[in-house]
């Protein structure tokens, strides 16, 4: 048999029916969305390529976990088998869990903030993590790696930090005004693209050198580490389990939204290495914020689901099929010529909707202009990460332009067949033979923080 792409390593024990409303009831329901895909019902999508966030489906060892779930408000046994979970993972000491990613940056972020005027480093924050540091009162500044703009050369680690780029920095405002290095890993916002073991390992000694924490924003940790195993020389033989312990070995403070590689609908993680004073303070952060330390707004049953997800999402197996599932996906759109940022990472594939609609300028958003199209051809929902997402800039109120404009037709874990991935290709390569005819979008209503959820927009005419 063919092996080209791995056959998936489950079978499918639950289904959840799914049905495609007419091209003329869509047209409707995009427009009384004020053409911005969040806003659309999910009974009116067929496909939902939204977000791999929360969308993927537990194994029955989750679902059985869940029935043994602890509610106690306090010392809950299920905080404490998630507890151990993350320590053998991580090796870190301190385990706090968290509603999900964000509530973990509203806790941690604001810790590390001394003064004003203080900046955080990442390879690429993403968005939610870039508000909590704007919220904070510090400013976010980005330094990825030059190669991930090049969408169409090969580049095994496209998440990179650029080295040069992130010790200048810290020289140019001074290491005491740097108030933390996230890791993020993947790089969602540049294509689910991996950061290397050697990168990680050189960022974290430029931390070390500087006496700057290392944050692991690690929401996708289990896929950058199989990224590793496959990609980097030295770690083949390698087990998934020591290669994710190796990268956290080099950081100090890992900050998870769960539910991505914890494998779960909802919840989230902090970990910190052994700096006591912090956990303190986010032990007495967290209470106010997200709830008592040993469940931190989760559901006893919620933490044992994680307890499991976090296993199973280090299994070689289920990451390889993961993996290949993203790159079946790209390797059609590339066929059919559709421009894609290559090599596939690890959750999505990202159209490079700059190079496919180059007459929408960035302020009118060209990725969203092609979401709302694919919606129409298909009804498959997919997202924009691009100037969109980027919002303004806060000091001077401009739109701020990313450096590309990306469209993410994003896989949930273990819930679309190939028969799905087919299906979105062949529709997104309609829209790609008429891209000339698409035109981009105004605001209608423009939100504030985070625009890209509730704003809305019209068509240009
Ligand atoms: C996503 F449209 N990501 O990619 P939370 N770090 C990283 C993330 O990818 C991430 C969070 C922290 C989402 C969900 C999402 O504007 C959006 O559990 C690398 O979502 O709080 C989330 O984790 C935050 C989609 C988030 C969006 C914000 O689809």
């Amino acid at each position: 048999m063919n092996k080209k792409y791995a056959v998936p390593p489950f079978k499918i024990k639950m289904v959840e029916p799914i049905h495609q409303i007419s091209r003329k009831e869509r047209e409707q329901r995009l427009s009384d969305a004020g053409y911005n895909q969040f806003a659309l019902r999910s009974e009116d999508v067929f496909i939902d390529l939204l977000t791999d966030s929360g969308t993927g489906a537990m194994s029955h060892f989750q679902w059985a976990a869940m029935m043994i779930g602890d509610e106690a408000y306090a010392g809950s046994r299920s905080f404490f088998r998630l507890e151990s979970v993350v320590k053998s993972i991580t090796g870190y000491n301190y385990v706090m869990p968290v509603h999900q990613g964000r509530g973990a940056e509203k806790v941690v972020i604001p810790q590390f903030i001394k003064r004003p005027g203080m900046i955080f480093i990442s390879n690429m924050h993403f968005d939610t993590t870039r508000a909590h540091v704007e919220l904070a009162g510090a400013k976010a500044v980005d330094v990825a790696c030059k190669e991930c703009l090049d969408t169409t050369t090969y580049y095994p680690f496209k998440g990179n930090f650029d080295l040069e780029r992130l010790e200048h920095t810290i020289k140019t405002v001074g290491s005491e005004n740097v108030a933390g290095i996230i890791l993020t890993v993947t790089n969602n916002a540049v294509g689910g693209q991996p950061v290397s073991m050697d990168n990680i390992r050189r960022t974290c000694e430029i931390a070390k050198k500087y006496h700057i924490p290392a944050i692991i924003d690690g929401a996708r940790y289990a896929e950058n580490s199989y990224f590793i195993k496959i990609r980097e020389e030295g770690y083949e033989k390698k087990t998934i389990h020591e290669i994710a312990r190796e990268m956290f070995d080099y950081a100090d403070v890992l900050l998870m939204s769960s539910k991505k590689d914890g494998l779960v609908n909802i919840g989230g993680l902090i970990a910190i290495k052994n700096d006591t004073d912090l956990f303190r303070k986010c032990q007495t952060y967290i209470v106010p914020m997200e709830g008592f330390p040993t469940y931190g707004g989760l559901a006893g049953r919620d933490m044992d689901a994680l307890a499991v997800g976090l296993e199973e999402a280090l299994e070689e197996d289920y990451l390889e099929h993961r993996i290949d599932e993203v790159r079946y996906l790209g390797d059609k759109l590339r066929e059919a010529g559709v421009p894609i940022q290559y090599p596939t990472g690890g959750h999505a594939v990202f159209v490079d909707c700059g190079k496919m609609c180059p007459q929408i300028p960035f302020d009118q958003f060209p990725a969203a202009a092609v979401a709302n199209e694919l919606y129409l051809e298909g009804g498959v929902r997919s997202v924009e990460i691009g100037s969109l997402l980027m919002g303004r800039d806060p000091e001077t109120g401009l739109n701020r332009q990313s450096d590309m404009e990306l469209l993410r037709l994003t896989i949930p874990r273990r819930t679309y067949t190939f028969q799905h991935l087919d299906f979105v290709a062949e529709s997104l390569i309609h829209v790609y033979l008429r891209r000339n005819q698409i035109k981009g979008l105004k605001f209608s209503y423009e939100s504030p923080v985070l625009r890209h959820f509730t704003s809305r927009f019209t068509p240009m005419p």
